[in-house]
C-alpha cells in the first residue's frame, strides 16, 4: 500500500521538500501512517516570508472574522474527534482514549480562542494631567513561529496557533518530526475554516536544517517553543541580543507528595494516571513521588497491585491502559535511567521491554531513591516513576521543593492544614491537591518555574501576554 505523502503548507499551497521521512506506528514500526515530504532552509524562508506576507491583511482583519475562523475549525475538530484520535493514537502512541481526549482538548482551545478573540483587551484611563486622556491597546506582533514536540501533537500545536491567530498574528507552524499527520490535519483544518493563504504556513523538516531560519529570520516577531531544556537553551543563545520574543516550555519533574493523611485509593490513581498516563511522556508526569513513612509501604502496595492488572499494547486495541514509548531512541533513554537508578542504588520494579514489534515497556517504580538520585532530578520522559520515603510532610515539602524543573507540583491529603500550606509553599507554577499533576485547563495559565519555563505563561487569561504587544496612547483632546 503506498502511503500519503504530507507536505509543507506555504502560503495555502503543498510545498514540497527535498526527501521524505516515514512516519512510522510506534505500536508497530512496520505500519507506516504517512511519510512526511521533509523541508529545508529554502521551505523555511519561504514560509516565513509569506507569513510577513500575510500579516498586514490578517491583523486587520476584525476579531469577529477571526472568532469565526477559529470556531468553524474547532467545530470540525470535535466532529472528527474519533477519526483524529485514531490516528493520532496510530501515530504518536497514546492509547484511543488519551488521544480521543486530547483531540477534544484541541477543539476546545480553538473555541475558546474564538470567543477571546471578541473579548475587549484594552484599557482607558484618566492621565494625571488634566485634559489628557489615555488608553492602552493591544496589537499583534507579526510572524510567530510555533514549535512543537511529539508528545501532544494536536493540543499543544492548538493552544499555540489559536491565539496567535486570534489576536492578529501571523504564524509558520513546525511540529515535532515524529508527528507530521496530526499537525497535517489541524493545519488543513484551520485553512479550510477560512483563513487567507499564508496567515498559517506549516514547515516539516529537521530542527538542524529549518530551526535556525524559523527562529532567526529576520522577519519572525516570536518564537514559542515547547520540547527540551537543551533546544530552549539553543534558541535563546541564538537569539541573545535580538528582539525576539521568546516563550519557552520546557521539561519538568514533578513530585507528587502523598502524605500519611492521605486517602490511599485517590493517592494510587494520582500516581497511576500522573506517571504513567500518555505512558508518561508528559512534562507534567508525576515523576517523582514523595511518600512519608506512616503510608510508603501500603502505598507502594497499593500501586503495585494496581498495576498488576494495568494491560501495555498497540495503543488502539481494546481494554489497554497504557501504549508504547514513542520510539526506538525514547525507549533506550527509559531503560538508561533505570540502569542508573539501580546502579545509585535503587530497586527497580517493572522496566522491562514487552512484546518483540512495538516500543513497549512495563511501568516501572524506583524505590528507596532519593532527591539527590539522578532518576529523581533528570527528566526520564517515560512510564518511569521514582520513589522518595521521608519521614514526615516537612520534609516532603523541602523533597518537593529541591525539583530545578518546577513545572507542576501534587499533594494528596484529607488535610486541610496540610493542602492550603502546600499551595503556598510549593516552588511550581502549577498545584495540585489530590490530582494528578499532569492534565491541565485549557482556560488558565499554564507554566513552570526554574528551567521549566521562559517568557510570559501560556494558555487561557495569560496567553495575551506573550501574543500581543501593548501600546499607551495619550490624547491631550483640547477644547471643542
Ligand atoms: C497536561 O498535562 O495536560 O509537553 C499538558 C507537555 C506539556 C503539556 C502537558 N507542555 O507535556
Amino acid at each position: 500500500m503506498t502511503s500519503r505523502v504530507l507536505a509543507s503548507v506555504v502560503a495555502g499551497a503543498r510545498y514540497a521538500g527535498s526527501a521524505e521521512q516515514p512516519d512510522l506506528n510506534p505500536s508497530d514500526p512496520t505500519d507506516v501512517v504517512a511519510v512526511a515530504s521533509m523541508g529545508d532552509l529554502d521551505t523555511a524562508v519561504a514560509a516565513v516570508d509569506a507569513a510577513a506576507t500575510a500579516f498586514p491583511g490578517w491583523a486587520a482583519t476584525t476579531p469577529w472574522q477571526r472568532a469565526e475562523v477559529l470556531d468553524r475549525a474547532g467545530s470540525e475538530v470535535l466532529a472528527r474527534a474519533d477519526e483524529l484520535g485514531d490516528l493520532l493514537a496510530r501515530e504518536e502512541g497514546k492509547t484511543l482514549a488519551e488521544a480521543r481526549g486530547e483531540v477534544v482538548r484541541a477543539g476546545q482551545i480553538l473555541k475558546y480562542f474564538a470567543g477571546v478573540a471578541l473579548q475587549p483587551h484594552g484599557q482607558a484611563v484618566d492621565s494625571v494631567r488634566a485634559g489628557v486622556e489615555i488608553t492602552v491597546t493591544r496589537e499583534p506582533l507579526g510572524v510567530v513561529t510555533v514549535i512543537t514536540p511529539w508528545n501532544f501533537p494536536i493540543a499543544i500545536p492548538a493552544w499555540k496557533i489559536a491565539p496567535a491567530l486570534a489576536f492578529g498574528n501571523t504564524v509558520v507552524f513546525k511540529p515535532a518530526e515524529l508527528v507530521p499527520a496530526s499537525a497535517w490535519e489541524l493545519v488543513d483544518i484551520l485553512n479550510r475554516a477560512g483563513l487567507p493563504p499564508g496567515v498559517l504556513n506549516l514547515v516539516l523538516g529537521r530542527g538542524s536544517q529549518v530551526g535556525s531560519a524559523l527562529t532567526g529570520h529576520p522577519s519572525v516577531a516570536a518564537v514559542t517553543f515547547t520540547g527540551s531544556v537543551e533546544t530552549g537553551r539553543r534558541i535563546l543563545e541564538a537569539l541573545a541580543g535580538r528582539s525576539t520574543k521568546v516563550q519557552l516550555e520546557l521539561g519538568g519533574k514533578n513530585p507528587l507528595v502523598v502524605t500519611d493523611k492521605a486517602d490511599l485509593g485517590v493517592a494510587v490513581e494520582c500516581l497511576v494516571q500522573g506517571g504513567f498516563g500518555s505512558t508518561g511522556q508528559r512534562c507534567t508526569a508525576s515523576s517523582v513521588l514523595v511518600a512519608t513513612d506512616g503510608i510508603h509501604d501500603a502505598l507502594v502496595a497499593g500501586i503495585r497491585s494496581r498495576l498488576a492488572g494495568w494491560r501495555v499494547g498497540d495503543a488502539r486495541a481494546n481494554g489497554i491502559d497504557m501504549g508504547p514509548v514513542v520510539d526506538a531512541s525514547q525507549l533506550e533513554q527509559d531503560e538508561r535511567y533505570l540502569a542508573i537508578a539501580a546502579a545509585e542504588g535503587a530497586d527497580v520494579i517493572g522496566g522491562r521491554r514487552l512484546g518483540d514489534a512495538g516500543h513497549f515497556l512495563e511501568p516501572a517504580l524506583a524505590l528507596g531513591a532519593t532527591v539527590d538520585s539522578t532518576i529523581s532530578r533528570e527528566e526520564v520522559f517515560g512510564p518511569v516513576v521514582s520513589v522518595v520515603r521521608v519521614a514526615d510532610y516537612e520534609e516532603a515539602v523541602a523533597a518537593a521543593n529541591a525539583s530545578t524543573m518546577n513545572l507542576s507540583a501534587g499533594i494528596c491529603t484529607t488535610n486541610l492544614a496540610e493542602a492550603a500550606h502546600f499551595r503556598r509553599a510549593s516552588k511550581a507554577g502549577m498545584v495540585m491537591v489530590n490530582l494528578p499533576t499532569a492534565g491541565v485547563d485549557f482556560h488558565v495559565p499554564f507554566g513552570g518555574r526554574g528551567e521549566s519555563s521562559h517568557g510570559p505563561r501560556e494558555q487561557g487569561t495569560a496567553a495575551v501576554e506573550f501574543f500581543t504587544t501593548s501600546k499607551t496612547s495619550y490624547l491631550a483632546a483640547g477644547r471643542p
